[in-house]
């Protein structure tokens, strides 16, 4: 699989061409590349120089959406390829995912949904926006193994913290492991807020599921 596949989907995102970048995406898989890298080595890339352009005003929402569907169109075409390499394995654990109240993000919690499916969990992703109270009460619901939260603003970090401090005070801490994750999200946060782990990306994500439901 040649680089130049991989940084014509990069560009493609970045150019917010949708069919390109579901074009480029598709031609990596078909020609045998790795789905995940896809991921690592031109989505999020192509979507962090995106931010990088916003954040130094040569970039405005309206680019920043449309790279967003860019991605999205990506990740769909890549899709097919994930859930039929994980095909074949059962379920082992109940996986609930959301992005926290105040944050609309969902382009990499949407991967970690996909590529814990393809690794064989269950999971139930609740979307975006996500009150902390309604996230236990699912949790409570589907009775999931672990809860994963996402957040992508540093405005949207503190929202993981208060919902750990309600199991904690509803004495239900040891029911649930809490995964937590998101580009401003780091281990050093994770500790501080008691979270049972942190994953840097979807890939890492899926190993620390594996990890704490062994
Ligand atoms: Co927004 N945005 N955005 N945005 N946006 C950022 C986050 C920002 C860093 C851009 C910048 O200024 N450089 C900045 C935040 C600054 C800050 O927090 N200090 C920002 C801002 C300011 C905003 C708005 C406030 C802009 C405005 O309205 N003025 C607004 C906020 C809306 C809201 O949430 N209330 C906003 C809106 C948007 C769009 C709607 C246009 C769009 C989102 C579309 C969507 O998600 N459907 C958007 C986008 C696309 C971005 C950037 C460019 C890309 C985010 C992304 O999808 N990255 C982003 C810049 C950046 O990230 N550098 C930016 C790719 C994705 C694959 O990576 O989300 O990190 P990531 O997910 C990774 C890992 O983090 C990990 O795995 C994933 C895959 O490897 N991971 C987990 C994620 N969740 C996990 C959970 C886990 C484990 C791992 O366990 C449960």
């Amino acid at each position: 699989m040649s680089d130049q596949l991989y940084e014509e989907l990069k560009r493609a995102v970045m150019e917010l061409d949708t069919s390109g970048a579901s074009a480029a995406a598709k031609k990596i898989v078909e020609e045998g590349g790795d789905p995940v890298a896809v991921i690592s080595r031109s989505i999020r890339p192509g979507l962090e120089a995106m931010g990088e352009k916003y954040a130094t005003g040569q970039a405005f929402l309206p680019e920043l959406m449309l790279a967003a569907q860019a991605a999205e169109a990506a990740v769909a075409a890549i899709e097919p390829e994930l859930l039929r390499r994980g095909a074949a394995r059962p379920a082992n654990a109940r996986v609930l995912l959301a992005t926290v109240k105040g944050d609309i993000h969902d382009i990499g919690k949407n991967i970690v949904a996909l590529l814990l499916k393809s690794a064989g969990f269950e999971v139930v992703d609740m979307g975006v926006d996500k009150e902390g109270s309604a996230i236990l009460q699912k949790a409570e619901e589907v009775r999931s193994d672990i809860i994963g939260l996402s957040a992508v603003l540093t405005t949207t970090m503190p929202r993981m913290k208060e919902i750990i401090d309600v199991l904690v005070e509803s004495g239900k801490r040891e029911k649930y492991k809490v995964i937590i994750g998101g580009a401003p999200v780091n281990q050093a946060f994770a500790d501080q807020i008691g979270a049972d782990g942190y994953g840097p990306d979807a890939a890492r994500a899926v190993e620390l599921v594996r990890k704490l439901t062994a």
